[in-house]
């Protein structure tokens, strides 16, 4: 049988760290596409070169191309621009929209059957729009956020347990920006619930109220320690976590920026959600209840998304 191929579109800071990972992991053979040239093929070269003291068996391919990502079974999305120091992420939005058109337009006459997960932020909008330009299954296109603000949330929570961050689970919902939601019922340490923990005592709620904010704040804490660009090593590794469960139809409930048509009491619309992610891409949407005031949260991020949505239809006619 012949191994899978992943697509990477966009091969900066996120989209080399996805081949690196992808080719250690084994998960198939590898084309990173970017319309720099030499940048594709030079990062190719480099990691295969890593290949015989690492010992991994994928092809590594760098492409200017879209007629080289050609029956791509995955396609990861990073083509664009990220935040500098003081920018939001809505500030990406006008830049991102004309990158999406010509990502989409890529992937649909070239990989059409792909499972494509989408990073580049501003994120819920530009998977919206990706979406909408490739005219692929709802079910076939999906965001990365929920994953990577969820890891975030657990590696915070494990240094204040003082536990492994194996036993650490997490949800966060929503946008991926300043409005997320994460939900401290469903999150737990072996299944202990957080507000459990704090009648505990194993840590205050004035306390678990700060980590949530860092968590929020997680992206915008990294871009000003870096100074030049955004964080890549954990957001490549949480979408190599969902290319994976479509590879090996491992049906993972993973959150991340889905098509909701009734679901959450949305009608046709991509949003963070917890989701179950197999061969056939995203086969369910978790739909759980929320309490009065997650529910508000919820809605207020949801709110700040269809903002975003409208803007480009405001930007690009053909999306109105
Ligand atoms: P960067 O290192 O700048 O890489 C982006 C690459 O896209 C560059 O190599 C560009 O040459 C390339 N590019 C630009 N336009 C096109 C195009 N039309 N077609 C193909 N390639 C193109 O950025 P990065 O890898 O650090 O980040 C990529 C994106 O991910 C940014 O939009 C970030 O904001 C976003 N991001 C999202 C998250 C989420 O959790 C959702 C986290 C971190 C970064």
């Amino acid at each position: 049988m012949a191994r899978p191929k992943i697509a990477l579109i966009g091969a900066g800071q996120i989209g080399g760290t996805l081949a690196h990972l992808a080719a250690i992991k084994e998960l198939g053979d590898i084309v990173l596409f970017d319309i720099a040239e030499g940048t594709p093929q030079g990062k190719a070269l480099d990691i295969a070169e890593s290949g015989p003291s690492e010992g991994f068996d994928a092809a590594l391919k760098g492409a200017n191309d879209y007629a080289d990502i050609a029956g791509a079974d995955v396609c990861i999305v990073t083509a664009g621009v990220p935040r500098k120091p003081g920018m939001s992420r809505d500030d990406l939005l006008g830049i991102n929209l004309k990158v999406m058109k010509a990502v989409g337009e890529g992937i649909a006459a070239n990989a059409p059957d792909a499972f494509v997960i989408c990073i580049t932020n501003p994120l819920d909008a530009m998977v919206w729009a990706l979406r909408e330009f490739s005219g692929l299954p709802h079910a076939k296109v999906c965001g990365m956020a929920g994953v990577l603000d969820s890891a975030r949330f657990r590696h915070f929570l494990s240094l204040e347990f003082n536990v492994s961050m194996k036993d650490v689970t997490a949800f966060v919902l929503g946008g991926h920006g300043d409005t997320m939601v994460p939900l401290t019922r469903y999150s737990t340490v072996a299944g202990i619930p957080l507000p459990d923990l704090v009648k505990m005592g194993w840590t205050t709620q004035d306390k678990l109220d700060a980590i949530v904010q860092r968590t929020r704040d997680g992206g915008a804490e990294i871009v000003g320690l870096l100074k030049t660009g955004s964080a890549f090593y954990a957001p490549a590794t949480s979408a190599i976590e969902m290319a994976e469960a479509y590879l090996k139809d491992q049906k993972r409930l993973l959150p991340c920026a889905a098509w909701c048509d009734g679901e959450f009491g949305l009608k046709g619309f991509y949003v963070g959600v917890p989701t179950i992610i197999g061969a056939g891409g995203i086969e369910r949407i978790v739909d759980i209840k929320m309490t009065k005031d997650e529910q508000a949260m919820f809605d207020n991020s949801v709110n700040a998304v269809k903002g975003l949505v409208e803007a480009c239809k405001g930007i690009d006619e053909s999306l109105a």
